[in-house]
């Protein structure tokens, strides 16, 4: 009997103030919607780098993942699994950098210090493009193929939720949500964006990559 009072009350102990947030994007033609970006901004919760290193692959002459979301601080690797070299780069304000024509895996990971959108592309192949959403906050997703994203054990408190897609052609509005304890949180959101082909690689004239 005491061990169940005890089991009890360690219980209630060790309870976080955690709330549950379940996201749905979709486009005009209520298809689901992925590559959107969702970042909950709360100034008392800043971005702190990921523990692990991220990554962006080189592969069949096209980046992987198309969007990719990171911490601010975190590092990023670029390993090329073509045969062919890639150089890749950046001229976005939140990060500038070049990883000279190479083979297989550079030799540092390039660290994301500022937050903002990165667009990479490739010196060598036009059509290569892909992006780098460095995140402010410490909690932000992207959709996956089912636009969906889901935030676990997020602190029970108010947030600004904004939105950015690469297909956006203004910005999505943002909105307030004030998050409870305890609480599991389904969004649905329908966002004005068109979906386009995702960028792929020219069928001739780069031989085999
Ligand atoms: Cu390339």
């Amino acid at each position: 009997m005491l061990n169940a009072f005890f089991f009890i009350l360690l219980a209630f102990a060790v309870q976080p103030l955690a709330a549950e947030l379940s996201i749905k994007i979709t486009d005009t033609e209520q298809n689901p919607l992925p590559y959107t970006v969702i970042e909950l901004v709360n100034s008392q919760y800043p971005a702190t780098a990921d523990a692990e290193l991220a990554q962006v692959v080189q592969q069949g002459l096209t980046f992987q993942p198309f969007v990719s979301v990171i911490r601010q601080g975190t590092a990023v690797e670029f390993p090329n699994l073509d045969k062919t070299r890639h150089h890749v780069y950046s001229f976005s304000k939140a990060k500038t950098f070049e990883l000279h024509l190479y083979a297989g895996k550079p030799k540092a990971p390039v660290v994301f210090d500022q937050a903002g959108i990165v667009t990479l592309g490739c010196n060598i192949h036009d059509t290569m493009l892909a992006y780098l959403y460095v995140s402010a906050s410490r909690y932000s997703a992207v959709t996956d193929a089912n636009g969906e994203a889901k935030f676990t054990d997020l602190p029970a408190t108010d947030f600004q939720l904004s939105l950015w897609h690469p297909w956006q052609q203004q910005p999505a509005p943002t909105q307030q949500l004030k998050l409870t304890n305890d609480s599991i949180k389904t969004l649905d959101i329908k966002l004005d964006i068109k979906q386009q082909p995702l960028p792929k690689a020219p069928k001739r004239g780069f031989g085999d990559n």
